[in-house]
């Protein structure tokens, strides 16, 4: 049984410090989403730093979301440190297939690094494959009726866990797949959803268990806490959604968890 409240529990115990190289969209809302979770969040971009700051964090989220020449190369550098020290790395391959720079980047930083966990929407996860999707923008308009089969053959290609997004969250290493069916379409109206989900992989990431139930234990975390932000009372829309959510990524119960997660484990064949 995966323990999602304990390893909850875990994180505000030790207050994990998170690396994140991220996109000038979403930076406010990914640290106060980890601050609310009860990590350490720090942003550093620059070359003088990052290998300082990857050596001492407990997980490292590389995001390409607003993709430059010096962050490219950032990433590069931190991705090295961070697995030359044995501290995870999730990729968000934000707009992979949106352009050629975005999808060249994510799967050198894939051929280059060790990476713990892929998470990404359906598209961006097609376009890592040897199968590419239009993509608008950011915002996945791909679905597939042969998702698992998509996000397995991904996660076999790169040799990694993939966890993919969307009214249902697959995740998998390949040979076990999670469907994780907890979360709200409010989450689609409020811009880094996606980003801090991955960042919260990333907190996840730095407790004793594998990358595979880590990644599934952060999407049935996240998915309950946006259930219960929309479905409180007076929500004029998603301006107050997201404020909900920060407020119940802190405040969510064991008793809550337990009551409202919902998902499956299977081995695939
Ligand atoms: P996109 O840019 O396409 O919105 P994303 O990177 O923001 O993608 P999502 O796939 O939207 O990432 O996933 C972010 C969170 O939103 C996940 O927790 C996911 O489960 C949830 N989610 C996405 N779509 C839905 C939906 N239709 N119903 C419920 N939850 C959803
Ligand atoms: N443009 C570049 S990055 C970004 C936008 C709108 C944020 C994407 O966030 P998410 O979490 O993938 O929806
Ligand atoms: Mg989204
Ligand atoms: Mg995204």
């Amino acid at each position: 049984m995966l323990k999602v409240a304990a390893m909850r529990e875990s994180i505000k115990e030790n207050s994990p410090l998170i690396h994140n190289i991220t996109n000038v969209v979403v930076t406010n809302f990914t640290a106060n989403g980890l601050y609310a979770l009860g990590a350490s969040p720090v942003m550093a971009y620059a070359m003088e730093e990052v290998e300082d700051m990857a050596k001492i964090a407990k997980a490292l989220v590389l995001n390409i979301g607003t993709l430059t020449r010096e962050t490219n190369e950032a990433m590069l550098a931190a991705g090295r440190t961070a697995n030359a020290h044995g501290v995870p790395v999730v990729l968000d391959p934000v707009g992979a297939g949106a352009t050629p720079f975005r999808t060249e980047s994510a799967k050198m930083l894939l051929n280059e690094l060790q990476i713990a966990v892929i998470r990404g929407n359906a598209g961006e996860i097609a376009n890592l494959s040897d199968s590419p999707v239009p993509m608008q923008g950011v915002d996945s308009r791909f679905s597939s009726e042969n998702e698992k089969e998509l996000a397995v053959q991904v996660a076999k290609e790169w040799n990694t866990v993939v966890c993919m997004t969307g009214e249902n969250d697959i995740i998998t290493d390949g040979e076990t797949h999670y469907v994780v069916s907890n979360g709200d379409k409010m989450l689609t109206k409020v811009t880094g959803a996606g980003c801090l989900l991955s960042s919260v992989t990333g907190a996840f990431l730095t407790l004793e268990e594998s990358p595979l139930d880590a990644a599934a234990a952060a999407c049935i975390y996240y998915g309950i806490a946006a259930e219960k932000a929309a479905s409180r009372q007076h929500l004029p829309g998603p301006g107050h959604f997201q404020m909900n959510f920060l407020d119940m990524l802190d405040e969510l119960t064991e008793a809550e968890i337990k009551t409202y997660m919902k998902f499956k484990k299977e081995e695939i064949e």
